[in-house]
């Protein structure tokens, strides 16, 4: 394949309810989408970068920013390109891994297309369904969390995941523990807000027979997981600290973590993330797919790698309406608890024209 050209496009989507977690509330989410073109196909990528550098160092603009400056005229420099060969192609250039996933998703999306391949089928998808969590944002009240979470069992969510931070952790997960019983799997997640000096106060979490806690302490800190997952009874999940394969490996290597969430974003892209999911499977280490409020085109890539065999828990892949009452594609349905892996070739979705120009901020054309 030869692209002609990236389209770099910018959208703005209202959150149905405004989420906080333990580094901030969002109220709407933007989203840069790219779309990769070729003489005779098209491919759509999601950038899972929010607009501020508060869950990851990268943003919106940093990613429009590399994008159009050095990672796309790269691509435009590889002769028959495939999306095996994107990053080797961006490797010289350092980080970035969520604008590099992006456009890496792009090409993926148009090289399947033109293969007639869906994306589940190409990275080694089992399940033709993928049952969904949902990730509950901290909440005013426990009351209130308590209605929340009831509304989502009665929908059909197979899992709880609570947003905690210090002082919005063991009253929480009690709560929710004593209204809707011990079958009830559950988890927390920090978003790095605590610090090894609260190893104690975490471990009163231990009786609650949580599935695991997410990211307790700060992005760098695997040696301070390690010595956190020494003194909890409590499964430690990483997900801000787990980059690459590599960083997978060192992470489960040093008894950092016993669970990993794979986000292909955070990663550099789809195929990083399948070989992250083979590392914790020879490794016995159960994995699971989080999200990043993504419209349905990241949600579609994020279900078909969720499809896969080491993804034995629920992941962050929740219905379209979780976050929108209009997506930019057919939205994802839950179905018992579930969502259908989609079947057609690439994404097996692309978005629909009037609901994207809808919500488009602007758009610009980097022709190759
Ligand atoms: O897409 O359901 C979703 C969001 C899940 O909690 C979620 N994501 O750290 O796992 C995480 C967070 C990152 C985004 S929070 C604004
Ligand atoms: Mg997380």
């Amino acid at each position: 394949m030869k692209l002609t050209g990236v389209e770099l496009r910018e959208i703005r989507l209202p959150l149905v309810a405004p989420f906080r977690t333990s580094f901030g509330t969002m109220t709407d989410r933007t989203v840069l989408l790219v779309r990769a073109e070729s003489t005779d196909v098209e491919g759509w990528g999601e950038c899972v970068a929010m607009a501020d550098p508060l869950y990851s160092s990268e943003y919106t603009a940093t990613c429009a920013d590399v994008l159009r400056r050095f990672l796309i005229p790269a691509l435009g420099r590889v002769r028959d390109l495939d999306a095996v060969g994107v990053a080797p192609a961006l490797a010289p250039f350092r980080g970035h891994r969520m604008a590099k996933a992006a456009l890496e998703a792009a090409v993926l999306d148009a090289e399947l297309r033109t293969r007639g391949v869906p994306l589940a089928r190409e990275l080694g998808a089992v399940h033709d369904r993928v049952p969904c969590g949902v990730s509950v944002g901290i909440m005013d009240s426990v009351p209130r969390l308590l209605d929340a979470v009831a509304l989502y069992l009665d929908q059909g969510y197979r899992r709880i995941k609570l947003k905690i931070e210090p002082g919005w952790d063991v009253e929480p997960v009690r709560a929710v523990r004593e209204r809707f019983g011990d079958e009830l799997p559950l988890q927390v997640d920090a978003n790095t807000a605590y610090t090894l000096a609260d190893a104690r106060h975490l471990a009163r979490l231990d009786p609650f027979d949580l599935l695991l806690i997410e990211q307790p302490l700060e992005e760098e800190d695997l040696l301070g997981h390690a010595q956190l997952a020494r003194t909890l009874a409590t499964p430690v999940c990483l997900d801000e600290s787990i980059t690459s394969a590599r960083s997978a490996a060192a992470a489960i290597t040093l008894g950092a973590c016993t669970v990993v969430n794979i986000k292909p974003g955070r990663v550099g892209g789809y195929l990083e993330a399948r070989r992250i999911h083979d590392v914790c499977a020879a490794h016995d280490i159960p994995v699971w797919c989080g999200g990043m409020l993504e419209t349905g085109i990241g949600r579609a890539a994020n279900v078909a790698l969720a499809a896969l065999p080491g993804f034995t828990l629920p992941g962050d892949t929740s219905a379209s309406n979780r976050y929108y009452r209009t997506d930019i594609t057919e939205p994802f349905v839950l179905a018992d608890g579930h969502l259908p892996v989609p079947e057609g070739p690439g994404l097996g979705l692309a978005p629909l024209p009037d609901a994207l120009e809808e919500v488009t901020v602007g758009t610009e054309w980097i022709a190759l």
